[in-house]
């Protein structure tokens, strides 16, 4: 692709080029040997950091030492519009960041009291594993190697994909389109594997130009080091909004690959597992039932079974995860059920306007779909 050159390109494109696969010159060869051998010894000691990690520091009992502690350590993202950003006041917003509220308000009876702690995708792990933080929120794609490497996925908060976006004047209306660009994107991050996977899978070429932050490689893009910036497409609306000239770019119709988000929890601790995937079907089970901020009083006094064991007027289901009775009507009154969540920060009230989609309840056309409480 024209005009472009980056000026570290992570991977080597003839890796991925079935036209250089054939060909390669000894001098080229030892290179790839040599690269393959510091990865898999990068790998090697990745895996054993967080083996290490994870048995140095579970501890079985996260909900005494968050009650004792007084307040909630929530992992957040500290950069990205509609998942975890503070304002110049310090005010946190976002997706993620209400769902850590929630679980404090279903702690405490109080969703202030949460301390964000902004992590990045590189450090995002550790911070969970070392007992940093009590829960991991912040757009995560749960994997099989995250879960097998010492972290629960708790749910999903947000069916995601990645996609693209590009400069109009590149006139390229497809990411078939792509071949030979360079592509700028974030180290850590599924987004990067995937990346390199696409472009193997449909035999293009590319040089990958990898930033530690998404500041830095949305930077590089917007100043033409690179063709295109690739993100998941929730984060593609909110870098689109830090753009100096948003109409200049254009988001590409493909998604790549399945990113769904959610928190997560460090293993070995099934209680504080189960709490924090249950604050989520909470909110979701409340949105079903039409349980929500402004109504959720009157609800108290439903006669409907159904509410009536999600709001605690009925049975004991809070004091089986070691809460109270009225764990879900705290979440609900202080934070909002799923929908009003997810609308003042991604959906219709929030400037990103993100369509419901596929985070529709699946009554309504989409997969969110919670266990009933019983
Ligand atoms: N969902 C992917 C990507 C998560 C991720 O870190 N995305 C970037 C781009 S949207 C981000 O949040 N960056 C924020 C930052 O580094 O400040 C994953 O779990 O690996």
């Amino acid at each position: 692709m024209a005009g472009t050159s980056p000026a570290a390109t992570k991977w080597d494109a003839k890796e991925f080029s079935p036209r250089y696969g054939q060909d390669f010159r000894a001098g080229a060869n030892r290179v790839k040997i040599r690269r393959f051998k510091m990865r898999q010894i990068a790998q090697a000691l990745c895996a054993a950091a967080v083996a290490f990690a994870a048995a140095g520091s579970v501890d079985a009992a996260t909900l005494d030492t968050v009650k004792q502690r007084g307040v909630l350590n929530c992992g957040a993202n500290g950069t990205l519009p509609g998942f975890g950003l503070p304002d110049s006041q310090g005010n946190w917003t976002g997706l993620d960041v209400d769902f850590c509220r929630a679980v404090a308000a279903a702690i405490f009876n109080d969703a202030a009291k949460v301390k964000f702690i902004p992590t990045t995708a590189s450090n995002r792990f550790a911070a969970l594993q070392t007992g940093d933080i009590d829960v991991l929120a912040r757009n995560t794609t749960w994997t099989l190697s995250r879960d097998a490497q010492g972290l629960n996925a708790t749910g999903v908060n947000y069916y995601d994909g990645q996609g693209f976006i590009v400069r109009k004047a590149l006139k390229v209306n497809s990411a078939l389109g792509l071949n030979d660009a360079a592509i700028c994107v974030q180290q850590g991050t599924t987004t990067e594997l995937n990346l390199a996977d696409y472009f193997r899978a449909n035999r293009m070429r590319l040089k990958t130009v990898t930033f530690a932050t998404l500041d830095e490689a949305l930077k590089a893009y917007e100043t033409n080091r690179c063709d295109a910036f690739t993100t998941d497409a929730s984060g593609l609306y909110g870098s689109r909004l830090k753009l100096a000239k948003a109409d200049d770019h254009v988001v590409l119709p493909e998604i790549i690959s399945k990113e769904p988000l959610g928190p997560f929890v460090r293993q070995g601790d099934d209680q504080w597992f189960d709490i924090v995937k249950w604050v989520h079907f909470a909110m979701l089970n409340a949105e079903e039932l039409n349980v929500n901020q402004k109504n959720v009083e009157e609800q108290m006094k439903s006669q409907n079974p159904e509410i009536k064991r999600l709001l605690g007027t009925e049975g004991n289901f809070g004091e089986q995860l070691g809460l109270t009775k009225d764990w879900v009507y705290r979440i609900v009154k202080l934070v909002g059920n799923y929908g009003e969540v997810f609308d003042r920060n991604v959906g219709q009230g929030s400037p990103l306007k993100i369509a419901r989609g596929l985070n529709a309840l699946w009554t309504k056309g989409g997969i969110q779909y919670a266990p009933p409480i019983r």
